[in-house]
């Protein structure tokens, strides 16, 4: 099922022509509106005239993390606050959060672009859908609730924790689609296993996972232990929050509401446009927001664009799977490594639980990198040879993988902490050292 086709299943040509005519208004609402984009846009020279259609992006500023920042609380809101009726916040790790205001029509927007994933995931009016994401200040909970709201699905509001009522109620109440972290997911998982409640009691069919960066091995294990097709859900506080794009029955690639937030591809260094498929950081102009529109937010997420039209009908473009942020990338000896090649090579390795934790360190001015991961109750073994050789296994797939030899550090089944929201998986110690 297509929610919009009329939106979702455009040609590429009405796409760009609508686009160009949604940016040139935006361009006009946050010059008239925004003194922080009007003061941008007059010290690079330009005007709302200069923008013509989509291929004059390029003349627009970059608007950073740093801005929302800089001009925290309201500054780069474009309509009075008495317009404002919703206001959401994304934690950060830091000093002070980053906010987003919301109109009355920028929750109906919310509400569409969510309507849209649900509906891609094979959720309509008869189902339950679980929430588990956060609900508060975090886009998660109440994103998810609106769009199964918008559908006539009939939302379970859990919000995250609590996982025992949250097996209680999946089961008593039926849940077909359940809403959270991919991590969250695989704790629930072996919450219900362990239950005792058999699978089949559960009505569990569809997974909306988001949040946080996770890998395809990742989606193996969760639809294997859940028992579920498990979609992938992306979204970012500046945007609007989850529904900027959601994948399809076919599980190929990320659909972005391209209609409401017109993507790019960029060079991360040298902020040069990439060509369709090369991999570069995502930027994004929402095209259609009142409250607090953003030109050329940069994401730092790292991911690239496929403009063919999928089989599922939609031709709205699709993103690969976020390989991380660029944040979050680990320079060890001087080689780069993303968290999600070691979630896939744990993943892949039948003794492992799919948990793992990594430790950078400095020692003697040389980067150390330690993996943590959890061996299968049924392999872990006090015999000492066995779990050498496993360690030799791990090690060799991982070298491979990273191009660095990792210490691979064996531990007990369920020793690695577990999360209810977004995972911890990295200590780097050199940060404070
Ligand atoms: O995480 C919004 C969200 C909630 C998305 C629920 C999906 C589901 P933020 O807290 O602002 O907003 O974090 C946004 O999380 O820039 C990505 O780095 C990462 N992220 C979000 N979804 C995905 C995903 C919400 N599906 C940041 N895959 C983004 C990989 C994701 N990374």
């Amino acid at each position: 099922m297509i929610w919009n086709p009329t939106m979702e299943c455009m040609t590429r040509d009405e796409m760009r022509k609508l686009q160009g005519i949604r940016l040139k208004r935006t361009v006009e609402h946050v010059y008239h509106n925004c003194e922080p984009y009007r003061r941008r846009m007059q010290e690079a020279g330009i005007s709302p005239g200069d923008i013509n259609g989509i291929d004059d992006i390029v003349k627009l500023p970059f608007t950073s993390k740093k801005d929302l920042r800089d001009f925290y609380p309201f500054e780069l809101l474009s309509v009075p606050m008495s317009e404002i009726v919703r206001l959401q916040a994304s934690s950060g790790t830091t000093g002070k959060p980053i906010v987003v205001g919301y109109t009355r029509k920028d929750l109906a927007i919310w509400g569409e672009v969510g309507a849209r994933c649900f509906t891609a995931y094979g959720l309509g009016k008869q189902d339950v859908v679980q929430v588990a994401y956060g609900y508060g200040l975090f886009t998660g909970g109440l994103g998810a609730h609106c769009a199964v709201e918008t559908i006539g699905g009939t939302v379970l509001p859990m919000s995250s924790g609590n996982t025992e009522k949250q097996i209680m109620l999946m089961h008593d109440f039926g849940s077909v689609g359940l809403a959270c972290t991919p991590s969250y997911a695989l704790f629930l998982a072996d919450a219900m296993h362990d239950s005792g409640i058999p699978r089949e009691e559960f009505k569990l069919r569809v997974g909306a996972f988001g949040a946080e960066p996770w890998t395809e091995a990742m989606r193996g294990e969760l639809q294997n232990k859940l028992g579920i097709k498990a979609y992938d859900l992306y979204g970012l506080t500046e945007i609007i929050g989850p529904g900027v794009g959601h994948e399809c029955a076919l599980q190929n690639g990320t659909h972005l509401c391209e209609d409401h937030f017109l993507p790019e591809i960029l060079d991360p260094v040298t902020s040069q446009p990439l060509e369709p498929g090369q991999t570069g950081e995502l930027v994004f102009s929402t095209i259609t927001k009142e409250g607090m529109p953003l030109l050329r937010f940069r994401t730092r997420d790292l991911t690239s664009l496929h403009y063919e039209t999928c089989e599922c009908g939609r031709t709205s473009v699709r993103m690969s799977r976020i390989l991380g942020r660029c944040d979050d990338m680990l320079i060890i000896r001087g080689v780069n490594v993303f968290p999600s090649q070691v979630e896939a090579v744990v993943c892949e390795i039948p003794e492992l639980e799919p948990h793992y934790f990594i430790v950078v360190d400095r020692i003697n001015n040389l980067d150390t990198l330690e993996v943590q991961v959890e061996v299968k109750e049924a392999y872990y073994s006090d015999e000492i040879s066995r779990m050498m050789n496993l360690r030799k296994h791990i090690t060799h797939r991982l070298q491979s993988v990273l191009g660095i030899s990792p210490d691979i550090k064996l531990v007990e089944p369920r020793s690695i902490e577990r999360s209810q929201g977004k995972a911890k998986r990295v200590n780097d110690k050199r940060k404070f050292s």
